[in-house]
């Protein structure tokens, strides 16, 4: 039998969402063969490629060889491109990592405020709360000039609703999982109709179910 082509993946990260879940989410939606590796830590660390994780390794079926990439932005741009969820054309591709880098720099809000204690933590939570504002904004505009189909472009997932869906995720699980913390409630109560109608048509989505049916998020959101 001739040897297949198609590659094989082992995302290697902690056993948290973290900055791993979109590209969980890519990896899910591009229906190819994935596993996730949590090796020992710190024991493991030396043999990362820079010390940190998540590593993507991907196996090419027919050479046999293996391609080791690290940094969670550029994992998620190289599986989003390879698996056709950023557009081959540059302009539209820049608007879709424009979009996600803002949420990745919403995420680096939530982890802020963490560092801080009283008034600092004020100020760390009020601009959380206007990236968040801001994300919200930009996003429902988006959606509801796509049709508000539940999809920022086109008919079908795109980096954007993955990273979008996966940034809702990691807050509400970084917080604990039940909407009682301060950032995931806040989340939660400036959800627009749009931006429920996103997370209500990808946790529905056929291609995702394999990763996201046990943990949906959907009902949690809606009944804040
Ligand atoms: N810029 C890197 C940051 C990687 C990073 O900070 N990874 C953390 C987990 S979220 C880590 O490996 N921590 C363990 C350590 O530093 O020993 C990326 O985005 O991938």
């Amino acid at each position: 039998m001739p040897a297949s082509n198609t590659p094989s993946y082992v995302l290697r990260y902690f056993a948290a969402t973290g900055i791993a879940e979109t590209s969980r989410l890519l990896l899910t939606a591009s229906n190819v063969d994935w596993t996730e590796e949590h090796p020992e830590w710190p024991q493991a660390k030396a043999d990362q490629p820079f010390g940190r994780l998540p590593v993507l390794l991907e196996s090419d079926g027919s050479s046999g060889s293996e391609y080791v990439l690290s940094e969670s932005p550029t994992i998620e741009r190289y599986l989003a491109r390879k698996h056709g969820f950023i557009p081959n054309d540059l302009q539209l591709a820049s608007r879709q990592e424009e979009i996600r880098d803002q949420q990745r720099d919403v995420f680096q809000a939530f982890l802020n405020v963490r560092k801080f204690e009283g008034e600092a933590k004020q100020e760390a939570l009020k601009a959380y709360h206007n990236l968040v504002d801001k994300m919200f904004e930009v996003h429902s505009r988006i959606l509801r000039e796509n049709g508000n189909n539940g999809f920022h472009f086109g008919n079908d997932i795109s980096f954007v609703d993955l990273g979008a869906l996966a940034l809702v995720r990691t807050i509400i699980d970084m917080d604990g999982g039940k909407l009682e913390q301060e950032r995931s409630k806040y989340l939660a109560e400036n959800l627009t109709p749009e931006f429920k109608k996103l997370v209500e048509t990808l946790e529905s989505n056929p291609k995702l179910q394999a990763h996201i049916s046990e943990t949906k998020i959907l009902s949690l959101v809606s009944s804040a």
